[in-house]
């Protein structure tokens, strides 16, 4: 497969104030399709085209860094814009809530872990929650890895690169990262990679 890039599943100013049309114009229209077009390029001639997009991030973890970074980022941004909506936040489905319950001990405790592994990734990455081993985990991961590499499911991931936040909130990642767990995440589409995994 090539990879392309999908237009947004909102308007560029529907997560207005806490992500900007400013910054979902450089994130989405110029870091994402840099990544699919290096993707592409990098891809071509590699014992990994025609697979799947995750066949190829796994495959191409610590043997072609350059394919991997570009097909790891590819992947997790077309489900970053999807992790975002307007009005998001809120109300976690139930099942869903459940098992964060279960496995963090409280929602809250959760949303705190899940901060804090954002705040403290160093440098450029994400931090994620994932299902492994049939159990919810909080992790973080360098530049464009997910938990993918670790035999993980990500079902949700937060982009703490630079250019994801700086735009709005400067050098303030805990103030994105909050604005992210309050009021932008997509619990539904959370709900839904979680009952695939
Ligand atoms: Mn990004």
């Amino acid at each position: 497969m090539s990879f392309t890039l999908p237009d947004l599943p909102y308007s560029y100013d529907a997560l207005a104030p806490y992500m900007s049309r400013e910054t979902l114009e450089f994130h989405h229209d110029k870091h994402h399709l840099a990544y699919v077009n290096n993707g592409n390029n990098l891809l071509k001639g590699t014992e990994f085209e025609g697979k799947s997009l995750e066949e190829i991030v796994k495959g191409s973890y610590g043997k072609n860094a350059g394919l991997f970074n570009n097909a790891g980022q590819h992947y997790n941004h077309l489900h970053f814009w999807n992790w975002l909506k307007p009005n998001g936040g809120g109300a976690i489905p139930g099942e869903l809530e459940k098992k964060i319950v279960e496995d963090f001990g409280s929602v809250d405790k959760f949303k705190e872990d899940f901060i804090q592994a954002g705040v403290t990734q160093f440098g450029s990455g994400w931090a994620w929650l994932a299902v492994k081993d049939g159990k919810l985990i909080v992790a973080k991961t360098p530049n464009g890895e997910s938990p993918l590499v670790t035999g993980a499911t990500p079902i949700l991931g937060v982009d703490v690169w630079e250019h994801s936040y700086y735009i709005d909130y400067r050098n303030r990642r805990p103030d994105y990262l909050k604005a992210f767990v309050e009021n932008l995440v997509n619990w539904d589409y959370v709900a839904e990679l979680y009952s695939k995994a």
